[in-house]
């Protein structure tokens, strides 16, 4: 016979302890589609014992993945992007002049599987809402459940620390947003976000990669949050610089620790 309240008791306590686990972190990431999630599969794949919480605000993650381009879900890489789907064990196809395509469900699903499989805790359902700041450093996210923030309820967040947080917010880069809200001056040459520019896809590729790098003291930008704070160009549905930027976020990261 089975017991419901067992079952009810079996998740709050399990769910309990992987939340109380994360409350003191090394790498915090708010968001989790392809930067965030590489972000914190190359963190734990390269220093195992570090202890990383991706939040995603909404129930899947994947971010603007599984459209691929106008909701046609193939996604374009060239040959480094190709490289990270290889490690993933993604098929790609050959297009022609260095170009691929991928199935956007099969790359967003293996991301999220080998993600998860390398030890990330992933938390799903809430958002970022404010960051921890002492003495001008970064030193945590505020956090609260999405469904509570969409229906305008007053309900306090909680809060953990980390000693990184990754902006992998995409193209609202929420994280330096809510810094720059509170007055902060950010790592970009007016101190404040430069926003994104126009569809640029060559620019926006390679730029991406210098723009991949901390804005503010322990937050570091990456994927689309790296253009859009540092001013690089958007680039469509070609995915290679979001995987790239993941990666080397995570490299960066464990350079400075
Ligand atoms: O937008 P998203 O996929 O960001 P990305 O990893 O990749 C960008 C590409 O999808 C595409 C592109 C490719 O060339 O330009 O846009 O940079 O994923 C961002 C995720 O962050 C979540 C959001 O729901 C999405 O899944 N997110 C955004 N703000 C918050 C958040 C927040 N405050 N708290 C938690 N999650």
């Amino acid at each position: 016979m089975l017991d419901e309240t067992i079952i009810s008791r079996a998740i709050i306590e399990t769910y309990k302890e992987k939340f109380v686990n994360i409350l003191k972190s090394d790498v915090a990431i708010a968001g989790g589609g392809p930067s965030g999630l590489i972000a914190g599969y190359y963190l734990k794949k390269k220093k195992p014992d570090l202890k990383v919480v991706l939040f995603e605000r909404k129930l899947s993650i994947g971010g603007g993945m599984w459209g691929g381009g106008m909701m046609m879900n193939e996604i374009v890489v060239q040959e480094e992007g190709k490289k990270i789907l290889d490690e993933f064990g993604v098929k790609s196809k050959k297009f022609e002049n260095g170009y691929y395509t991928a199935d956007s469900i099969e790359t967003v699903s293996a991301l999220a599987l080998n993600t998860v499989k390398a030890g990330v805790t992933i938390l799903n359902a809430i958002s970022v809402e404010d960051t921890i700041i002492e003495d001008n450093i970064a030193k945590g996210l505020v956090i609260n459940w999405t469904s509570a923030l969409d229906i305008g309820l007053h309900v306090d967040p909680l809060a953990l620390r980390a000693d990184h947080i990754i902006d992998a917010t995409g193209h609202p880069c929420e994280i330096a947003h809510l810094i720059e809200k509170k007055g902060k001056k950010l790592f970009t040459r007016t101190g404040k976000i430069i926003g994104e520019g126009a569809m640029y896809a060559d620019k926006g590729e390679r730029v991406i990669i210098e723009n991949t790098k901390e804005l503010f003291p322990n937050v570091w930008a990456c994927g689309m949050a790296a253009n859009a704070v540092f001013g690089g160009p958007r680039m469509g549905p070609i995915f290679g610089g979001m995987l790239l930027s993941g990666k080397i976020v995570a490299e960066k990261i464990l350079q400075k620790n």
